[in-house]
């Protein structure tokens, strides 16, 4: 396993020094500033290569940008609109660049609107380290009470609507805003704010896209992208929805193990892959992440390695981001069929046979309270998780250890 590290670049307040000092063998970046649409031009991926391979006094750093994380699908890609086929070239071209400068790994994700969605980025435990939650009343407050969706109410079981509803009686003002906020910060262009109708005008330009057409449009969009990766040697990974159910009436499609199944089969290349990400994933208590290595293992050409507790017996429901080896992925199993799947791959000759993963996420503990890095990612967290899941390789993979061979 290839211990990653995704940084967001120059403003990151996580600096390439400490990725070195946390031991880190590689990175996972983007070139963010790009519009989802346009080309990553051979230049610009040249300039981040050369800020990963730099520490601050100039002297190499040894690391490399391994996965790229994301090259974003437009908005028209997924729904087939203006100039989507423009679009789909320039994702062919800007892989064309990325091969040419020696990157081989692409993550990306078709989620319509949201990448990833939580009520609060400081949830705060026992112990004092503070995590992402997502509470599905607070989630309910927002959509059926400050959005005012049409329909919204209908899309929650009563007894949330009606919590909802309870819960807005008690939050002052400045509470509904920092709800706002938290749930636009997984929008796109968040960085920027972002208002009510904003969200609106973004919701209301899938109106008439069904789950059955976004599936449709993202077998059409790989049907274009995976034979020019496949071709050039490289490895498209579709990072699952998170959380992995439809969310204000938007319809999801990479949220299972079937869903992965279907685009896969339909596009049966081994460049049209998985990010398997096991935190956004386990959101779901049907989602057996274990097995779903197992079985989807082949295709697997990058992991998000976190976990989270789920906070009530529902299939859907409210969860928050756990220590990586608590909460409701048994991390050791997982590992343990990561690690054979890569004797898998060394066994048949094949190249991929080291399959990169991040610690993804983290707590914020210590001196990440204060720090301003993005919401899922401080530093310290993340290198406890990592220190964490490269002690379950260690073990696992030791010559003491019969469970592996
Ligand atoms: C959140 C991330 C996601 C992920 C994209 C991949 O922390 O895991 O934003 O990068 O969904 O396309």
């Amino acid at each position: 396993m290839r211990q990653t590290w995704r940084w967001f670049g120059p403003n990151d307040a996580v600096s390439i020094d400490e990725l070195l000092q946390a031991g880190v063998q590689g990175v996972v970046t983007a070139l963010h500033h790009i519009p989802p649409g346009e080309v990553w031009s051979a230049e610009q991926i040249k300039r981040r290569q050369l800020e990963v391979s730099v520490r601050s006094d100039g002297s190499t750093s040894g690391l490399n940008w391994d996965v790229v994380e994301s090259l974003p699908v437009s908005e028209d890609i997924k729904r087939q609109t203006g100039d989507w086929k423009q679009h789909v070239e320039s994702y062919r071209q800007s892989l064309t660049n990325l091969h040419a400068a020696g990157i081989e790994v692409v993550c990306y994700n078709f989620m319509p609107v949201l990448d990833w969605t939580r009520t609060d980025l400081t949830y705060r435990l026992p112990n004092g380290a503070t995590c992402m939650r997502f509470d599905f009343v607070d989630f309910a407050v927002f959509d059926i009470h400050l959005l005012k969706r049409n329909g919204a109410v209908d899309d929650f079981p009563p007894h949330i609507a009606e919590a909802a509803h309870k819960r807005l009686a008690d939050m002052s003002d400045a509470m509904q805003a920092s709800l706002l906020n938290n749930v636009v910060c997984g929008l796109p262009g968040a960085a920027q704010t972002m208002s009510v109708d904003d969200v609106r005008e973004h919701l209301s330009a899938y109106n008439t896209i069904s789950a059955e057409k976004l599936r449709a449009n993202l077998i059409d969009f790989l049907s274009e992208i995976a034979p020019h990766a496949q071709a050039l040697g490289m490895r498209m990974c579709c990072h699952p929805d998170d959380p992995p159910y439809p969310l204000l009436g938007l319809p999801r499609v990479v949220s299972t193990e079937a869903d992965y199944q279907q685009f896969m089969d339909a596009v049966d290349i081994s460049a049209n892959g998985v990010t398997l990400c096991s935190g956004s994933l386990g959101a779901r208590a049907d989602n057996d992440l274990r097995g779903m290595m197992g079985r989807l293992g082949d295709r697997v050409h990058f992991l998000h390695l976190r976990n989270v507790q789920r906070e009530s017996d529902a299939l859907f429901g409210s969860f928050h981001e756990s220590e990586h080896l608590e909460g409701g992925t048994d991390m050791v199993a997982l590992i343990a069929a990561v690690l054979k799947e890569e004797c898998r791959r060394t066994s048949t000759g094949r190249s991929d046979c080291i399959i990169p993963f991040r610690p993804d996420h983290g707590q914020n503990i210590l001196d990440d309270h204060g720090r301003r890095t993005q919401p899922g990612y401080p530093a310290i967290g993340r290198l406890k998780g990592l220190a964490e899941l490269r002690g379950i390789e260690a073990a696992l993979s030791h010559p003491l250890n019969g469970a592996v061979s």
